[in-house]
């Protein structure tokens, strides 16, 4: 490529990119009155810097070639930072590892843009293959703790089984979330556990964990469900004890497995948690998001959980990498009572949906449970359209 091609070729890349970080949001017209979405994806693998990818030296790059390509950008954690809404991001290379980047925009909805250097996580004594998943959160012992799923080999795989993996807790802390120091994994007596996410307060003086323990990597097998345990120490985390705070159900959008998103809102009400649901159909698994409600003061004491999902695939959400999933691992609560609710969706891009905390309330404490057997739901309709038309709100001609 000739020298004038090259540099009309990068300002063609330059100016597209600049164009979708530019770009506006608009809330999508029609919700469901719990959560409005917005119209377009606020990270996904286009946002990426072009520095990232291509090297841009001519002498060594006459072609203008992307040398390390970014295959998606979804699952975040998400928290206000120094005035600005910032996402860690799980940013996949082309190469399918995973790794953190911090993207910041000015409103939540709209402009994010990744800091110039994605996160160089540090390793432990077993270096991580891959790493994914950051659920940020702001303890009150004053750091900024990072807890993500890191993966390696299953050292007891036979041989030429090159899937068999082990999944376990990371965990690392920050105070500027550029430099990391990294603690040793969470220990617990499960054999894989992924989803972990560390509760914002002291609980009696111990920090404590939401789990999701499971048998094997995929699937949750005999164990699985949202856990709660706790430690002495964030240096080690050890938890001996684990007890299950919200199972899994048959016939529920959480048969086959679930697991906590980000780290629980504290309102006056209890603590409002937002976590994933995963059933199985004929077209393969299907992720959807739901809520529900703690106590204040014996967080692991679950006192209300509406039926079914408040947000499920819509849309081109429903089409990526693994199709069929919404994953949630960041929201942020603002001091005005609006909720940001950061989404990846099929394992591909990240999506932001608003609510206030009122209405995400009303909705855990006012809705219906499951009822698990349809002629408990068919009862459970015929008593909400007996009162609409009471008030004479049928059908229109
Ligand atoms: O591919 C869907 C999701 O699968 C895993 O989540 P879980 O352990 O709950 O099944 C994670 O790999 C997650 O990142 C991914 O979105």
């Amino acid at each position: 490529m000739q020298r004038s091609e090259f540099d009309s070729q990068l300002k063609l890349l330059m100016d597209r990119q600049s164009e979708l970080l530019g770009r506006k949001n608009t809330k999508a017209e029609s919700g469901n009155g719990i959560v409005d979405r917005y119209v377009n994806p606020v990270v996904t693998a286009a946002h990426a810097p072009i520095f990232w990818r291509y090297d841009l030296n001519y002498e060594t790059n006459p072609n203008l070639l992307e040398r390390l390509g970014i295959n998606a950008a979804f699952n975040c954690g998400a928290m206000e930072f120094d005035g600005k809404y910032v996402l860690a991001v799980r940013v996949e290379g082309v190469d399918r590892k995973s790794f953190f980047a911090i993207a910041e925009s000015e409103n939540g909805i709209d402009g994010f843009r990744f800091w110039d250097y994605p996160v160089l996580m540090p390793e432990t004594d077993l270096p991580d293959t891959n790493v994914y998943d950051l659920r940020l959160v702001r303890h009150e012992d004053g750091w900024i703790y990072g807890l993500f799923c890191t993966e390696r080999k299953d050292p007891n795989a036979a041989p030429g089984d090159l899937s068999s993996a082990m999944a376990q807790c990371g965990i690392a802390r920050t105070k500027d979330l550029r430099t990391w120091e990294r603690l040793p994994d969470l220990k617990t007596n499960s054999p894989q556990q992924r989803n972990v996410v560390l509760h914002p307060e002291f609980v009696a003086g111990k920090y404590a964990f939401y789990t999701r323990p499971q048998d094997d990597f995929i699937e949750a097998g005999t164990g699985g469900g949202i856990g709660w345990g706790v430690s002495d120490k964030i240096d080690p985390a050890v938890i001996d004890r684990e007890i299950i705070i919200d199972t899994r159900g048959y016939h529920t959008i959480k048969e086959v497995k679930n697991g906590l998103g980000p780290a629980p809102l504290k309102t006056k009400q209890g603590w409002l948690h937002l976590a994933h649901g995963v059933r199985g159909t004929a077209a393969g698994l299907r992720y959807v998001l739901y809520l529900f409600l703690c106590d204040l003061n014996e967080p692991r004491r679950m006192t209300h959980q509406p039926g079914g999902y408040f947000l499920a695939p819509e849309g081109e959400e429903r089409v990526g990498d693994v199709s069929n999933v919404l994953f949630s691992s960041g929201w942020i609560a603002k001091d005005d009572g609006s909720v940001f609710i950061y989404y990846g969706s099929s394992d591909t891009r990240i999506h932001v949906a608003e609510s206030t905390v009122d209405k995400l309330l009303d909705y855990v404490m006012n809705t219906p449970a499951d009822p698990l057997r349809s002629f408990a739901a068919v009862e459970q309709r015929y008593e909400l359209i007996k009162k609409n038309l009471a008030l004479g709100l049928g059908q229109r001609d």
